[in-house]
């Protein structure tokens, strides 16, 4: 399988966080790379992986970070693909700082920034397949074939109560 998804972190300890971006996309059968890769630790890494993504084969970047979390950011700077930023909660600021710095992108160079934590890695993963999927049926339906699933779930658990 081709992998189109690459999954990085700022930090091993992103992997708590950034690990339920991973389980979407396996939950939905796509292929993706994960890797730390830090934007003030490893910068020529995070450099050299943005601006390889496209000739590599990547059709969007999913970039979680916490604090002054500019790995989503700048990878954006070095790629035009879609980059979704996880914004991971941290312990000093509950990830209010992580949620800041990657979502107030100045004008010309977007990244498109889901909640903090846990929730916010799903969703990236989700939205890494929905984008995939509007050129890929297949992929289109493994997304819609889920929401029925939520759908139904939701309307039985009445008969839980
Ligand atoms: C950021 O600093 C990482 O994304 C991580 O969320 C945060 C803390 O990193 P560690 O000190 O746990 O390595 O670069």
């Amino acid at each position: 399988m081709t992998v189109r998804v690459g999954v990085i972190m700022g930090s091993q300890s992103d992997w708590e966080t950034m690990k339920h971006a991973c389980d979407m996309l396996d939950e939905l059968g796509i292929a993706y790379e994960k890797k730390v890769v830090s934007a003030h630790r490893t910068p020529d890494l995070m450099f050299d992986y943005a601006a390889s993504a496209i000739e590599r084969g990547l059709q969007v970047i999913i970039a979680g970070a916490g604090g002054a979390a500019h790995l989503p950011g700048m990878v954006a700077a070095k790629t035009e693909l879609p980059v979704i930023g996880v914004p991971v909660k941290t312990s000093t600021l509950n990830g209010m700082d992580s949620l800041l710095s990657i979502v107030q992108m100045p004008g010309g160079i977007p990244v498109a920034t889901v909640a903090i934590g846990h929730a916010g890695a799903t969703n990236a993963g989700l939205l890494a397949a929905q984008i995939l999927g509007a050129f890929d049926p297949e992929i289109q339906a493994r997304v819609k074939a889920r929401r029925a699933r939520i759908t139904q779930t939701v309307l039985e658990s009445s008969d839980q109560l």
